[in-house]
């Protein structure tokens, strides 16, 4: 039995779901008594640490959590979990931590993209039993914008690179931390949960690899869901955002098997968007969020879900916030919440009032999820102009002239899949919305979507000087090539693409193998 400790914030399903995977039993602890009984302790955190430690205090949890970690018994605690061992934040000055190890944690200064966002390698430092098994060269998810600095050298279990080396995972004794999440790491996670869960296994020695571990680039599989004119729940696949073929739906399979098949075919990252959720509420549209459940027991890399993350007002008069939705996301298995058409309107509003107000879905759910978790879905298309001048938007000179042999053009941000053109520019949005609290942009095209002509390198590359977060190129993905293209021509830290891996044209592991040494992959 292994007690879970969890203060209400983020993704524990998939923690959950992980372990019982494994064949182990999970306890939710619900009080003090069953931090001091528990045999075993898990600790996944998500969200900011300084709302974290006020919930640990409010429910009493801080003293007992401090007991049980000087009891020898075995602890894990996973990102924000490993954190709060330590003695204080540079996300919450002010806050103590558990103070178990000496040292802070401070925010990542790099010129690289923050939050680190994606797979990285780990150097081992220390012997332990949780690397039983493994070959040294395997990858970890990471999520993170801080990360720990400890005072004493030999609690480092390994470190990582990103801009410079950094503690990724610590070790004193049976109190194992690590700022990757094992639950979102494929089979090397899987097996590092397994080693931890056997406590009487004996230590590897450290593994050495040699030079700096490298942040793969992720190759997305994007699954479009509604339901079809009978009802059942499809995946569907658009031309420029056309769904329907000879007035149907296509139906290109099932959400959760497509998913599972995604993920055994070695896609990094799964991302779902319910795509009339611009005029369906998701909380009535539960069919979602049994995917999403599903999914989650079955596929151990980060999921992402959008469609429908806005404030709502039902028929009987009650009113959902946008974090409210994304609530009922994260528990049922996000990892990530992506957010469309809201974020076009809360951009616009900023733009009238030239300031934030605090309370748009962007901001409230960073707050409490942490920025990593909120993803902007962008919906663009190229508008032509003859000079950068004839329009207020942020305009590019493009390669490819429109039809009247115009040389420049700017993107017009749309809402509710496409239909309604907004006239805020895809920069423009991408800025202010990383300002507002934003994690990482999912930068679509409807020009090029579903077209089989690769992605549209100027938007990315646009977008991607414009803004210190992860950008996911998005759109037109045809054959292997298109990836290399994009990574070597843009910054993008990932490559999403639907119509090809759905149709079976081109498999997730053709496109790593046309990668493999030439761009850093996860194998
Ligand atoms: O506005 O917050 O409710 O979110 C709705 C979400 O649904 C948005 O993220 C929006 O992008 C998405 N969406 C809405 N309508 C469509 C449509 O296709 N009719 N999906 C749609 C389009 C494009 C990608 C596609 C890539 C890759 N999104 O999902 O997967 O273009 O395709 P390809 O590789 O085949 O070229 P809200």
């Amino acid at each position: 039995m292994i007690t879970l400790l969890d203060y209400g914030a983020g993704n524990v399903r998939s923690v959950i779901n992980a372990i019982e995977r494994l064949g182990e039993t999970v306890r939710v602890c619900g009080s003090t008594d069953d931090i001091l009984n528990a045999e075993r302790l898990v600790f996944p955190g998500v969200g900011a640490f300084g709302r974290m430690m006020e919930i640990l205090q409010e429910k009493n949890f801080v003293d007992p959590l401090k007991t049980y970690l000087q009891s020898g018994r075995p602890f894990l605690g996973i990102c924000l979990g490993m954190q709060a061992l330590f003695e204080e934040s540079e996300e919450a000055f002010g806050v103590p931590g558990l103070g178990i190890f000496k040292g802070t944690v401070k925010r990542f200064v790099t010129d690289l993209a923050v939050p680190h966002i994606g797979w990285n390698g780990i150097r081992m430092r220390q012997s332990s039993r949780i690397f039983n098994g493994m070959q040294g060269d395997e990858k970890f998810y990471f999520v993170h914008s801080y990360h720990i600095e400890p005072a004493e050298d030999d609690v480092v279990l390994t470190t990582t690179d990103y801009g410079y080396e950094f503690a990724s995972a610590v070790q004193r004794g049976q109190i194992i931390g690590t700022q990757y999440h094992p639950e979102k790491s494929g089979e090397a996670g899987l097996r590092l949960l397994r080693n931890f869960m056997d406590a009487s296994a004996s230590s590897t020695a450290p593994i050495r690899i040699d030079g700096p571990t490298r942040l793969a680039k992720r190759i997305i599989a994007c699954l479009d869901v509604r339901a079809n004119d009978r009802g059942d729940l499809v995946v569907t696949k658009g031309d420029q955002y056309d769904v329907r073929e000879s007035g149907e739906v296509r139906n290109l399979g099932k959400p959760v098997e497509l998913a599972r098949r995604y993920y055994e075919e070695g896609a990094d990252e799964i991302t779902f968007l319910n795509i009339t959720g611009f005029r369906d509420f998701p909380l009535e549209d539960m069919p979602m969020i049994e995917v999403l459940k599903q999914t989650s027991r079955h596929v151990f890399v980060p999921l992402t879900i959008g469609g429908g993350i806005r404030h709502y007002t039902d028929k009987d008069g009650r009113s959902y916030s946008a974090l409210e939705v994304a609530d009922a996301y994260f528990r049922s298995g996000a990892d990530k919440i992506s957010i469309g058409s809201d974020a076009v309107t809360v951009v616009e509003r900023y733009l009238s009032d030239g300031r934030a107000t605090g309370k748009s879905a962007i901001e409230e759910i960073s707050r409490v999820y942490g920025r990593q978790a909120v993803v902007i879905s962008i919906d663009p298309r190229r508008v032509y102009v003859d000079h950068p001048d004839q329009v207020p938007q942020q305009v590019i000179e493009t390669r490819l002239p429109g039809p009247q042999g115009e040389r420049y053009c700017w993107y017009e941000c749309t809402i509710r899949g496409g239909r309604e053109g907004r006239p805020v520019d895809a920069i423009t949005l991408a800025q202010v919305c990383e300002k507002l609290g934003a994690g990482e942009i999912l930068l679509n095209c409807i020009d090029r979507d579903g077209t089989n002509s690769g992605f549209d390198l100027e938007l990315i590359d646009a977008v991607k000087q414009a803004v210190t977060i992860p950008v996911i190129a998005s759109s037109g993905a045809g054959c292997a090539e298109h990836f290399l293209e994009v990574f070597t021509r843009t910054g993008a830290e990932s490559a999403l693409a639907a119509g090809i891996f759905h149709r079976r044209e081109v498999p997730i592991d053709a496109v790593k193998s046309h990668l493999k040494d030439k761009v850093e992959i996860r194998p």
